[in-house]
């Protein structure tokens, strides 16, 4: 009887052993940067830590309409990369855990100002100019002038020539859009986007599909973040790069901690992690060329320089909030999007 009972304890010990050993740690990881960025931060957090991350490649606006829509039952423990307003506008809206990492000391200042404006619930990972960029090759064969504005992308001779993405589902057509009413009053910001509507061959779902769209030959200007566009150049297409002269937004792309992730833990340490100069230095090798958030890490030359362009005051804080993100994109649907072009 005395041996049975023990045998059982020895078993009972085995399968607790067992489904330890099968419960490895593992992360939940929505990237909303390039795919090429994402793969390589998902095998390199493996490599690392030896926790198994399932990664999901989404634009900005689409991971912030999952999280919302999986709030109930969270799926994803960390929300990293793309544009900052929507980590924001989940922040507001309790969709994000606050959280202080020992990481913050080595960040720039504009990444700790994203975490603050949040209360904490986020962080800036990366900075980038908004701009555009364009096919020489195919602008010369269709005898177009040089643009070097955003007032020249409204003009009759660039008809059909334009590509941007859809602000609802793109953060960098958001910006686009928030630039818009920044730079030209609301009013003038909205004339803009509907002159420039009747240019647009096709309103995309990801921010950066314009650029390689035109690298490819298949439109002559994309609209997209600068460093984009420099990522095409550096892959061999002609794509000339384009810092608008009347000035331009900019992005500080964030990463959260999505609230009521299945594994904190880990959560936490991706994303101590996600601020270091090892990890951030990497980006290049993949042609992302965004500035990092570390002070530290290894800038690349192509990686378009903030301090020679002429940045607006871009508010943060006011065009993260989720009242202005859903006015501004209802806005865009019912005056823009449905005009004929
Ligand atoms: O490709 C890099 C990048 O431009 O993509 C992010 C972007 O928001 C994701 O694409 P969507 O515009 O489709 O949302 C930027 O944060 C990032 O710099």
């Amino acid at each position: 009887m005395k041996s049975a009972y023990l045998r059982s304890a020895a078993l009972a010990a085995v399968l607790v052993a067992g489904g330890t050993a099968a419960q490895a740690e593992s992360l939940t990881l929505y990237c909303a940067a390039d795919e090429a960025w994402c793969q390589q931060i998902k095998t390199g957090f493996e490599e690392k830590t030896g926790i198994t991350v399932d990664m999901t490649r989404k634009s900005s606006g689409e991971t912030y309409a999952q999280v919302r829509a999986e709030a109930g039952n969270p799926k994803g423990d960390v929300w990293w990369g793309g544009t900052g307003d929507p980590h924001l506008q989940a922040a507001q809206e309790g969709l994000t855990e606050e959280y202080m990492s020992p990481m913050r000391g080595e960040l720039h200042d504009w990444a700790i100002k994203q975490a603050e404006a949040a209360g904490n619930k986020t962080i800036g990972v990366y900075s980038g100019a908004l701009g555009f960029g364009y096919n020489k090759d195919l602008l010369a064969k269709n005898g177009l002038p040089e643009p070097k504005c955003w007032e020249d992308l409204t003009k009759a001779e660039y008809k059909g020539q334009i590509q941007i993405a859809n602000p609802n589902s793109s953060g960098t057509a958001y910006t686009t859009l928030a630039t818009m009413v920044q730079l030209f009053g609301e009013d003038k910001g909205f004339d803009y986007m509907k002159a420039l509507h009747k240019n647009v061959n096709q309103y995309t779902k990801s921010g950066s599909a314009p650029i390689k769209a035109a690298g490819l030959g298949e439109t002559t200007i994309g609209i997209v973040f600068m460093h984009d566009a420099v990522a095409q150049t550096a892959a061999g297409f002609p794509i000339v790069t384009v810092a608008p002269c009347e000035g331009t937004g900019y992005e500080i792309g964030s990463m959260s901690i999505i609230k009521g992730a299945r594994n904190p833990e880990a959560a936490k340490k991706f994303y101590d992690w996600a601020l270091s100069a090892e990890m951030q230095g990497k980006a290049k090798d993949v042609k992302s060329f965004q500035l990092p958030s570390n002070k530290s890490a290894a800038v690349s030359e192509l990686t378009p320089d903030l301090s020679t362009i002429k940045l607006i005051d871009y508010d943060f804080a006011k065009y993260g909030s989720s009242e202005e993100r859903k006015r501004l994109l209802s806005k865009w649907d019912t005056e823009v999007s449905t005009l004929p072009q």
